[in-house]
């Protein structure tokens, strides 16, 4: 079996984009996945929830210390609006679906990008993306760790998108 992150470098490459709660109440879940599906990346993983608090402290580990980090969990966690979890796949994706997203804050965010386009504030930017492979692979497996919730199909479109040269 290949790992959660898929095979990074390759074709098969994969990450956890989230649509968050703002996100998800602003009415922004089908732009979001939109840019991702015509860009020709493959949605692999889908689901709507709200996270458990174990969940986002285990997501946001690394933020642990920062002061905004209460503020943080409780806006992921209090059920005002749920979070939709996907996974894609496809050629430089971690890189790219950062690049997508746009900076973490933004106001710093270029025009074009989610948060560039859509938000304002870096404490309600309305989407995740993975930053690496390592973090691909520990928030698949967190949000998406039981049996065939990723789901390896072949997409028709494929050699219409991805080309070696
Ligand atoms: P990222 O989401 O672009 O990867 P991180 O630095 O990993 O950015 O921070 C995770 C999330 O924590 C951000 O997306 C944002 O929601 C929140 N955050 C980061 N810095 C601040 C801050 O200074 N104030 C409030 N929230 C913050
Ligand atoms: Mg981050």
């Amino acid at each position: 079996a290949i790992p959660l992150h898929g095979v990074p470098g390759t074709s098969k490459e994969r990450t956890f984009i989230a649509v968050k709660p703002d996100g998800v109440q602003r009415g922004l879940v089908s732009d979001i996945i939109g840019r991702f599906e015509k860009r020709g990346y493959k949605l692999v993983g889908l689901k709507l929830l709200v996270p458990s608090k174990a969940l986002a402290n285990e997501h946001y580990a690394d933020l642990s210390s920062k002061p905004f980090f209460k503020g943080l969990v409780d806006y992921m966690t209090n059920g005002k609006a749920p979070v939709v979890g996907m996974v894609w796949e496809g050629p430089s994706v971690i890189k790219q679906g950062r690049v997508m997203l746009g900076a973490t804050d933004p106001k710093a965010a270029g025009p074009g990008t989610i948060r560039g386009d859509y938000c304002l504030s870096i404490g309600r930017n309305i989407c995740h993306g993975s930053d690496s492979a390592e973090s691909a692979e520990k928030e698949i497996g967190l949000w998406f760790g039981g049996k065939g919730e990723v789901v390896d199909w072949t997409s028709n479109n494929e050699e219409w998108v991805v080309s070696d040269n």
